[in-house]
C-alpha cells in the first residue's frame, strides 16, 4: 500500500479528523494544507525554505509537466521528486481541472479532452489513460483520477452526466495504473451543489475502493454556506480509514471550516498567488502591503507571526520591495503567507488533539474576520 491513513482521534467539539498520513517520503500530520508547485516549483521558493516552514507534502501539476518539459524528462530525471529536489511526499493533480481553467478549444468526448495547448496551440489530447501514464512518469507519491469539474452554476441534467462520466474515468484510471505499490490513486467526487448526485458519486467511487477521496468540484465561485452543506453531505459517505482531500480550497476561514466537516487535506494557489501582489494573510486578516498607510510603519507584518519575513523585516521594507517589483519582496510575502496557513494547520490539529476546535474556530474568527479571506 503506497499511502496509510492513521486516524489518531476525532475533535469531541467538533468531529475533526486528527491524523497521519503515511507516504513512502514520510509522514505527513493531518489536517494539512499543501503549498502547491504548479511547474515542480512553489514559486519563488527553495525545497529548503519550504521544508523550513514546515510542509511535509506538495502538489504539482500533469498538466504543466506534460505541456512542458514533458513527462518523459521529468522520468528521465528520475521522477519528479529528485528532478526538483524535493525529498518529501507529493501529489499531482491529473490535469482535469486545469485542462479546463486553461487551454483553448477543449472539447469533452467520452474518451477525454481535446485541446490546444495554452503555451503554443498543440492540438493535444488528455483522456483517464494518459492521465495515468503521464502521473506513473511523474512519480508522486499520491495520483488523482482524471475527472471533470463541472462549472458552477450549471443545470442538474448536465451535472449528472459529467458526474457520471467522472465515474467511468474513475474506473479507467484504476484499470490503467501501473503503480499501485508506490503510488496512490485517490478518486474525486463530482456533483456540482446537488446533494443526490454528490452521494451518487460517492457511493460508486467507494465501491472502487480508492485509496483516498477527493472532493472536487468546489470553490468554484459558489458561495462559503453552500461548500459547506455539500461537505456536510458529502464528506458522511467517506470511509473513515481513508483520508479526504477538499481540492483548490486554501482561505484561512475554508481550512478550520473544512477541517470541522472531516477534510484531512487541502491545497491552493491562493497564499502564493496573493503573495506576489503583495497580499498577506495575517492574523488581524488580509492585509495588502502596497497600501500608502504601510509607508512609514516599521513594525513586522504580523505582530503575532514568528515566520523569517516577520522576524527580520518591516512593513514598509515590504511595500517598498513589492512597489518596486523587487523578487525579493514577492519571495518574502510568499514565505509568509505558507507559513501563516501551515501554522494555522498545526494549530488546527493541537485544537483537535485537545478536543476545543469549536472554541478555536470562535477566536480565530474574531480575530481574522469572515468573508471571502
Ligand atoms: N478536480 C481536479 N482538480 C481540482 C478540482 C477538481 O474539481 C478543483 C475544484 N476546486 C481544484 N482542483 N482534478
Ligand atoms: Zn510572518
Amino acid at each position: 500500500m503506497a499511502v496509510r491513513y492513521e486516524l489518531i482521534k476525532t475533535c469531541k467539539q467538533t468531529g475533526a479528523r486528527l491524523g497521519k498520513l503515511h507516504t513512502p517520503h514520510g509522514t505527513i500530520d493531518t489536517p494539512v494544507f499543501m503549498p502547491v508547485g504548479t511547474q515542480a516549483t512553489v514559486k519563488t521558493m527553495s525545497p529548503e525554505e519550504i521544508s523550513e516552514m514546515g510542509a511535509g507534502i506538495l502538489l504539482s501539476n500533469t498538466y504543466h509537466l506534460f505541456l512542458r518539459p514533458g513527462h518523459e524528462i521529468v522520468r528521465e530525471a528520475g521522477g519528479l521528486h529528485k528532478f526538483m529536489n524535493w525529498p518529501g511526499a507529493i501529489l499531482t493533480d491529473s490535469g482535469g481541472f486545469q485542462v479546463f481553467s486553461l487551454s483553448k478549444l477543449r472539447k469533452i468526448t467520452e474518451e477525454g479532452v481535446s485541446f490546444r495547448s495554452h503555451l503554443n496551440g498543440e492540438s493535444l489530447f488528455i483522456g483517464p489513460e494518459e492521465a495515468m501514464k503521464i502521473q506513473n512518469a511523474l512519480g508522486a507519491d499520491i495520483i488523482m483520477a482524471f475527472d471533470e469539474c463541472a462549472p458552477y452554476p450549471a443545470d442538474y441534467d448536465y451535472v449528472k452526466q459529467s458526474m457520471e462520466r467522472t465515474t467511468r474515468w474513475a474506473e479507467r484510471c484504476l484499470t490503467a495504473h501501473e503503480r499501485k505499490a508506490d503510488q496512490a490513486l485517490f478518486g474525486i467526487v463530482q456533483g456540482g451543489m446537488y446533494h443526490d448526485l454528490r452521494a451518487q458519486s460517492a457511493r460508486d467511487l467507494v465501491s472502487l475502493d480508492f485509496p483516498g477521496y477527493a472532493v472536487g468540484g468546489l470553490s468554484v465561485g459558489e458561495p462559503f454556506p453552500l461548500m459547506y452543506e455539500v461537505l456536510e453531505s458529502t464528506v458522511p459517505l467517506l470511509p473513515s480509514n481513508k483520508p479526504r482531500y477538499l481540492m483548490g480550497v486554501g482561505s484561512p476561514d475554508a481550512l478550520v471550516e473544512g477541517a470541522i466537516r472531516g477534510i484531512d487535506m487541502f491545497d491552493c494557489v491562493l497564499p502564493t498567488r496573493i503573495a506576489r501582489n503583495g497580499t498577506c494573510m495575517t492574523s488581524q486578516g488580509r492585509l495588502v502591503i502596497r497600501n500608502a498607510k504601510f509607508a512609514r510603519d516599521f513594525g513586522p507584518l504580523d505582530p503575532e507571526c514568528d515566520c523569517y519575513t516577520c522576524r527580520n523585516y518591516s512593513r514598509a521594507y515590504l511595500r517598498h520591495l513589492i512597489k518596486a517589483e523587487e523578487t525579493f519582496g514577492i519571495r518574502l510575502t510568499t514565505y509568509h503567507n505558507l507559513y501563516f496557513l501551515i501554522k494555522l494547520m498545526e494549530r488546527v490539529r493541537q485544537a483537535i488533539a485537545e478536543d476545543r476546535l469549536g472554541d478555536f474556530r470562535d477566536q480565530f474568527f474574531a480575530q481574522y474576520g469572515l468573508g471571502e479571506n
